[in-house]
């Protein structure tokens, strides 16, 4: 810390904790003066220690004058604020009413992003078990999840790019870590001035696809096509790892006869990625060793996003760059104690996620995908309650016209949350949880290959009346008669508990702030054990996938929503739609009402290329009105040569332009559940013409 502003105040402590500010979860020092955050800095101890404008932003988050302070009861049109004691037993008393009428399966508790991988999460496990509903999702409903499973069903575990090692390609596969997790982008611009080659797959010319030696601006929804393209080009040419393909992988000449489909000229038509581009990118990737994969989120949010993933770790698979330095490496998770609860735990074939049983198998929980369908249609049975846990489903789920009808028609919906959201709005309850500052989280992360655990620390206490999210669930808990299944009186009495199995202490982890490495750093594992798969190889061709009746080769899915599968819809929707692209100030639907970051990006725009926007006399600035077959909005025109000219994108998140009022719920991969957030069909016109 400069020695200049500790002299400036005495009072001033200095506390070394985590960002949660997005998902990189950076070290952060934070600086407090008599309970108030006055400062934030990298931590230096932490691998990631860039401050982002986020991370700048804690201040203003955590102090701001619409925290929600304490619990809020529906009352007329109206919230009246009541007692935690009165919040508890109204939500107790219509859980168990509901459990009586309807069986516990009526209730689907849904945890937002805040919570993934912490305690918080792990004690609303448990309070589902014990209530008996299945029916508990996550955000792995739409996010990673997909990829896990590409992942796993290929080569038995997930994979993550290995920037730490000394690649000499990387490929930026619908993935743009400039806005989505910049300490990142630092490294890859490191590599990247040693010689390494970039490639950049993504409709937009982003700043890293601008110095990119190959972008390939492709037809969003289209990256498993791309995929096969490649591996058409790498197999035919011999570019593979001859070695590795023999003794590792099982169904080779079944994918061999299977991509001669995908010839580069028919994938240039799928894709509008040239046939010479498709070869170079091949040829690039296959002939720079060490070379990994960013595969981003849009590559999951489409038809095909399961198989998109597959494809794509067959490429890594097949030129030998599993799982070694530098390459797309395997991390192992975390091992912590399991608080299931034994002899309770619901059976997932009777969630509403029952379709996706591959989806089930490796997540362990149900989706949210269908979770409208339940609501609205009772199928397969009805949802009566929803408690959302750190998530703001109005503005993040698809086909928000759809969510507010089915959320309207429930009995109860519980909503905990730091702000009065457009979810909350909707809520019988609102309880009012804690930022990460005014808590303490066990966190571990594999991202990059850092298989880190931290214990981070409460910075400030609670503010007004709210509670750490953990204990919210541990005194519903023991408000619905499960106290004897909660009894950690603090977060560190459970933070012990959880952390026994790993072999690392509590007070090891407050020793290091900056995080402890739960295994060491071990590539081509797979010599000694082979693959986590059936047949302990790389599962190019998947008898797991075909025995739940999916192609067992990566195989291309027209996305549903697009000018070839609907062609009856092209005239009056002539534009494809991406929507979600991350801007860095914000994450998803959070930050709008912090003034630092409102000022770097103070409204939602629609980017379109001038030359479609000039001939639909649209100008820079110009109000336009989007249109999907599912609704529309209005917001303002960003008129930039970066995007493709036939496609148009959207940020996801803005209460005023919500992009998923025009997204579909339907159209969804098989596979994952997910939706084609990335691929749609659209019309833009100038307001008031
Ligand atoms: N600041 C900030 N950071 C975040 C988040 C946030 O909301 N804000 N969210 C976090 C979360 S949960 C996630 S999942 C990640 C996501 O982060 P990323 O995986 O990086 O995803 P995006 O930024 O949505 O999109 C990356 C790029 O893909 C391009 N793209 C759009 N459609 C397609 C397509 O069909 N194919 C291809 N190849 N490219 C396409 C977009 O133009 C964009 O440049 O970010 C995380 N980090
Ligand atoms: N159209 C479109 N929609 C998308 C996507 C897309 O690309 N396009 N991306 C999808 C993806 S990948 C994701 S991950 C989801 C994200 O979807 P969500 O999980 O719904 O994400 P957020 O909008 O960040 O909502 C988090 C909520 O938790 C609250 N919160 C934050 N921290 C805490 C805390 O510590 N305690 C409590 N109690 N509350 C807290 C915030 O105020 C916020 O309201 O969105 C999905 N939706
Ligand atoms: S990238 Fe920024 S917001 Fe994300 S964890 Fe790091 S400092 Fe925080
Ligand atoms: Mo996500």
């Amino acid at each position: 810390m400069p020695k200049g502003s500790m002299d400036k105040s005495k009072s001033m402590k200095l506390i070394k904790t985590v960002c949660n500010m997005c998902e990189v979860r950076c070290g952060i020092n934070v600086y407090t003066d008599n309970g108030k955050i006055i400062k934030v800095e990298g931590m230096p101890e932490h691998p990631l220690n860039i401050l982002c404008v986020k991370a700048r932003a804690i201040p203003e988050l955590v102090h701001s004058k619409e925290r929600l302070t304490n619990p809020l009861k529906k009352v007329g049109g109206g919230f009246k604020e009541i007692s935690w004691d009165e919040a508890f037993g109204f939500i107790a008393d219509k859980l168990t009413n509901i459990k009586e009428k309807y069986g516990a399966r009526a209730v689907n508790i849904h945890v937002g992003n805040a919570f993934i991988a912490t305690q918080t999460e792990k004690m609303i496990r448990r309070f589902s078990d014990l209530y008996g509903t299945p029916n508990y999702s996550t955000g792995a409903s739409f996010c990673f999840l997909a990829s896990t499973l590409g992942h796993a069903i290929t080569c038995g575990e997930h994979i993550l790019p290995h920037y730490q090692g000394n690649s000499r390609c990387i490929i930026m596969w619908g993935s743009n870590h400039t806005e989505s997790g910049p300490p990142y982008t630092d490294r890859i611009n490191a590599l990247v001035n040693k010689g390494a080659k970039l490639i950049v797959i993504d409709p937009r010319a982003t700043q890293l696809a601008k110095k990119a030696n190959i972008h390939a601006q492709i037809r969003p929804g289209t990256d498993c096509a791309l995929a096969l393209g490649m591996l058409n080009v790498i197999i035919t040419e011999g570019l593979y790892a001859q070695t590795f393909v023999e003794q590792w992988t099982v169904g080779f000449d079944r994918l061999a006869q299977h991509v001669k489909e995908y010839s580069p000229e028919r994938v240039e038509e799928i894709t509008w990625v040239s046939v010479e581009t498709i070869r170079n990118m091949a040829r690039m990737y296959a002939t720079s060793k060490p070379a990994c994969i960013s595969v981003g989120i849009p590559t999951n949010h489409c038809i095909s996003g399961v198989q998109t993933v597959r494809a794509i770790t067959t490429l890594s698979a097949i030129t030998g760059n599993l799982d070694v330095s530098g390459g797309d490496i395997i991390t192992p998770a975390l091992w912590q104690s399991s608080i299931r609860v034994k002899g309770s735990i619901p059976d997932l074939e009777t969630s509403i996620g029952a379709p996706y049983p591959l989806f089930r198998r490796f997540a362990i929980e149900s989706t949210a995908s269908p979770l409208t369908e339940a609501i609205l249609g009772q199928k397969p049975y009805p949802i009566k309650a929803l408690i959302i846990a750190g998530g703001n489903p109005l503005l993040t789920m698809p086909n928000t016209n759809k969510v507010r009808r089915a959320f309207e028609k429930l009995d109860l919906l519980v909503v905990i949350d730091v702000f009065m959201t457009d979810t909350a709005k909707m809520a019988h309850i609102v309880l009012p949880g804690t930022t990460f500052l005014e808590r303490q989280d066990l966190r571990h992360w594999r991202q990059s290959g850092l298989s880190l655990v931290v214990a981070t620390n409460r910075v400030v206490e609670p503010v007004g009346n709210s509670m750490e999210d953990w204990k919210i669930w541990a005194e519903l808990g023991k408000r619905m008669g499960y106290g004897e299944y909660f009894l950690w009186k603090d977060s560190d009495e459970l933070f012990e508990y959880l952390l026994k199995p790993s072999g690392i202490t509590l007070a090891q982890l407050k020793e290091n702030p900056g995080g402890i490495y739960y295994v060491e750093r071990e590539f081509q594992k797979y010599l000694k054990d082979g693959f986590s798969t059936p047949s302990k190889k790389v599962e190019l061709y998947s008898e797991l996938m075909e025995q739940y009746g999916y192609d067992p080769l990566p195989t291309f899915r027209e996305p549903a929503e697009s000018p070839v599968s609907r062609p009856d819809l092209v005239s009056r929707y002539p534009l494809i739609l991406t929507t979600g692209t991350r801007t860095a100030a914000y994450l998803h639907s959070e930050y709008r009402n912090l003034p630092s970051l409102r000022k770097l990006v103070p409204e939602p725009l629609i980017e379109i290329n001038p030359q479609i926007a000039s001939s639909l006399g649209i100008a820079n600035g110009d109000l336009v009105k989007v249109e999907s077959p599912r609704g529309s909005i209005e917001l303002k025109a960003k008129l930039t040569k970066d995007i493709h000219p036939r496609v148009v994108s959207i940020q996801h998140g803005w209460s005023g332009a919500n992009a998923n009022l025009l997204t579909d719920d339907k159209g969804r991969d098989p596979i994952s559940g997910y939706p084609g957030f990335r691929c749609l069909l659209c019309q833009v016109t100038k307001v008031g013409v």
